[in-house]
């Protein structure tokens, strides 16, 4: 067989050629098909980006290695293997097996045959989760690598920052491919990054690798893929390929270049398109003569009709289909509630015992966050003792980047065998990685219609009563609730923070863990025996604390603690309270509040978040619509003011709802 002078075989250039033709004119047939009004309403071209997709693709191994590729990277998509017809019936938004079955909007990959992780429609995110899942590639030593692309306007983006951190810091076996065409949407490069190109940025990364090519030179592109898989193969570390292409279309189908791109812009586009590049080189390489060039492009145009015909033959989702896969099913197994001893321990160490227990049977079970690790075990020293046990690999200092702990537990625990347990270390600054949480952790099961598990927790001190001022006292499980596609967690006591733990770290779904900070350390109702390792309470089951029979409260955290307290109290002046702490508010046992309203007919929901909006709203809505007639009383809420947590402690007992104002409420409830 001859060979090029790149050690590429004929047989390869003949299938790189074949599978640019079958990209492009599944761009030309896409956009017919928008036209003719086939049920495909949305088209994103990667005319223009063939080559480079094409020949990334065959340097990895289909099923072996990782890919994230962005929407333009159709070529590489159907250079890994994609079937071409779903591609299509993905397009019409058909019940197909990969590519989300019809929740995506086209050109959102996900193949879990081939390893295409579930991409989503947030530019940038993807690159977190190509090094999250390199960083599992390292550790479980099989050679693996990891291949992510992106536009030039993604690396924008601080995830494509942080991940190139990430990624240097540990040496990953991960390919990041900027398919550099000039333009993100309207806005030129010149507008978008200084200097121009991020290339003399990234080169500041130390062990980076950087190759600043022309993607459509079919000799650049296969010698940095080369270079950078055989890199990633031996554990060398990342590399990064900035590869130039023209984008020889609209950036989608609502899109008018014509608005911002001249003429002659238009046609250097078109000058430097790779499949006529390729062909001109396969011919002077005497690789190909024109007669089997134009054989191959016919063949691709069969290839492109035929898959588009039976497109159109596939159904559409099934009704009643769209409620599917919110969550992955999932029940611990059931096991009596028994206690090491009668010795009690804080809610910090239940968390820490549930920890080491669970790492000790699972080798997979990774520990990861700010200042997790070595001595200080976290700042509030929840993880202590976890790496001197486990060592660095398995319980790590992370940068301080919440995207980053987020985004890579995503991409880490996507092989379903490792297990992050991430820690944000404190709820307030969640928000620098919600976007990972929201538009990703949270949905990908559901968009990828089930195909896809993110089995990861995220543990995270919240809550005030500390003075921890606005940053360090945000209680944040109402904004968490809004979202679909997250369970979240709430113990009150030691006992329940380890059976709950062991709970989320075995259930398939991410997990949010929240644990009161004032409860940490908390003696009297907090600290607890110590249940045995077998125990787990599932989720969805409430606890009620204490029997009543005028009045109900439903609390959880601090406010689960307080109202204990007082119902002790007020029995002493024969008031009966009832009081009920959720553990969960997703899955919210909402049974176990009407069953309680049903006996004593009054409801009050306490909470320390602000009411406005806050979860306590939920709970007086259900129970309104499910449980009007038992009502002997208006449900009433207590709920923080509508502020900052100020810092100052008399500013701060002003603004939270203290003892006081919850025995008021109470009291006043009784009297109705
Ligand atoms: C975080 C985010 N912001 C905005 C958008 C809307 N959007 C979609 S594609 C795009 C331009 C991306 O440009 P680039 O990364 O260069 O890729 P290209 O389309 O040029 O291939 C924008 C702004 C988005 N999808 N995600
Ligand atoms: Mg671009």
């Amino acid at each position: 067989m001859r060979k090029t002078d790149l050690d590429l075989s004929k047989e390869q250039a003949l299938t790189i050629l074949q599978r640019m033709w079958v990209s492009r004119l599944t761009d030309d047939k896409m956009a017919k098909l928008v036209k003719q009004n086939k049920g495909g309403t949305f088209q994103l071209a990667g005319t223009g980006h063939e080559l480079v997709g094409v020949v990334c693709a065959q340097s990895l191994i289909a099923g072996k290695d990782w890919s994230c590729p962005y929407y333009r990277d159709q070529a590489f998509v159907i250079g890994l293997g994609a079937e071409l017809p779903e591609l299509f019936g993905v397009f019409l938004g058909r019940a197909t097996t990969h590519h989300s079955g019809g929740r995506m909007m086209p050109h959102h990959f996900s193949h879990k045959p081939l390893r295409i992780l579930c991409q989503s429609s947030v530019v940038g995110s993807q690159f977190l989760h190509a090094t999250g899942r390199a960083w599992g590639c390292n550790h479980s030593g099989k050679g693996e690598v990891v291949y992510v692309s992106a536009g030039e306007g993604a690396t924008s983006q601080g995830d494509f920052h942080e991940a190139l951190n990430f990624a240097s810091l540990h040496h990953l076996p991960v390919i990041f491919v900027i398919q550099n065409n000039g333009w993100a949407i309207s806005v030129p490069a010149s507008e978008q990054t200084a200097g121009g190109s991020i290339v003399d940025v990234a080169r500041g990364y130390a062990g980076l690798a950087v190759h600043d090519i022309d993607g459509t030179d079919v000799m650049a592109v296969h010698t940095a893929m080369q270079q950078a898989v055989e890199r990633g193969r031996l554990s060398e570390g990342p590399s990064l390929i900035i590869a130039h292409v023209p984008r020889i279309c609209a950036h989608s189908n609502s899109d008018n270049p014509q608005k911002y791109k001249t003429e002659q812009m238009e046609h250097c586009d078109h000058d430097k398109d790779p499949i006529a590049r390729y062909e001109q080189w396969l011919l002077s390489m005497h690789l190909l003569s024109q007669e089997q060039i134009n054989e191959v492009k016919e063949q691709a145009r069969l290839d492109v009709e035929q898959a588009a015909q039976l497109a159109e033959q596939m159904p559409y989702p099934a009704q009643g289909s769209s409620r599917l896969h919110v969550f992955s099913p999932y029940e611990p197994p059931l096991h009596d509630m028994e206690f090491i001893s009668d010795e009690k321990i804080t809610l910090m160490d239940a968390v820490n015992h549930a920890l080491v227990e669970e790492m000790e049977k699972d080798p997979y079970l990774v520990v990861f966050g700010q200042d997790v690790a070595h001595g200080k075990g976290g700042v509030f020293g929840v993880t202590r003792g976890l790496t001197e046990r486990f060592g660095t690999q398995r319980c790590f200092n992370t940068p301080l980047a919440e995207s980053t702990i987020i985004g890579i537990a995503i991409g880490m625990a996507m092989d379903g065998v490792y297990k992050p347990v991430a820690e944000i270390q404190f709820a307030d600054y969640l928000w620098t990685g919600i976007n990972q949480l929201f538009n990703e952790a949270a949905s990908i099961h559901y968009r990828s219609n089930g195909q896809w598990e993110v089995p990861i927790v995220v543990r995270m001190p919240y809550g005030g009563y500390i003075q921890g001022g606005p940053y360090h006292s945000q209680s944040i499980e109402g904004f968490l609730a809004h979202c679909p596609g997250l369970k979240i967690v709430i113990p009150s006591h030691a006992a329940d923070a380890k059976a709950l733990l062991k709970t989320a770290i075995h259930d398939p779904n991410p997990v949010i863990f929240l644990e009161h900070k004032a409860l940490y350390r908390q003696q009297k109702f907090v600290a607890r025996a110590e249940p045995t390792a077998q125990v787990m309470i599932p989720f969805g089951q409430a606890n009620i604390l204490r029997e009543g029979q005028d009045v109900t409260i439903v609390a959880y955290g601090m406010m689960a603690m307080m109202a204990f307290e007082l119902a002790e109290k007020l029995a002493f002046e024969g008031m009966s309270v009832e009081v009920i702490d959720l553990r969960t508010i997703v899955p919210l046992d909402i049974n176990t509040i009407l069953e309680s309203v049903k006996k004593t007919g009054k409801l009050l929901i306490a909470h320390e978040a602000c009411l406005n909006c806050g979860f306590g709203a939920e709970i007086a809505a259900r129970v309104a619509q499910e449980g009007f007639q038992y009502l002997d009383a208006p449900i009433q809420r207590l709920g923080a003011f509508e502020s900052a947590v100020p810092y100052s402690k008399p500013l701060e007992n002003e603004m939270l709802p203290q003892l006081a104002d919850l025995e008021a409420a109470i009291r006043s409830l009784i009297r109705y």
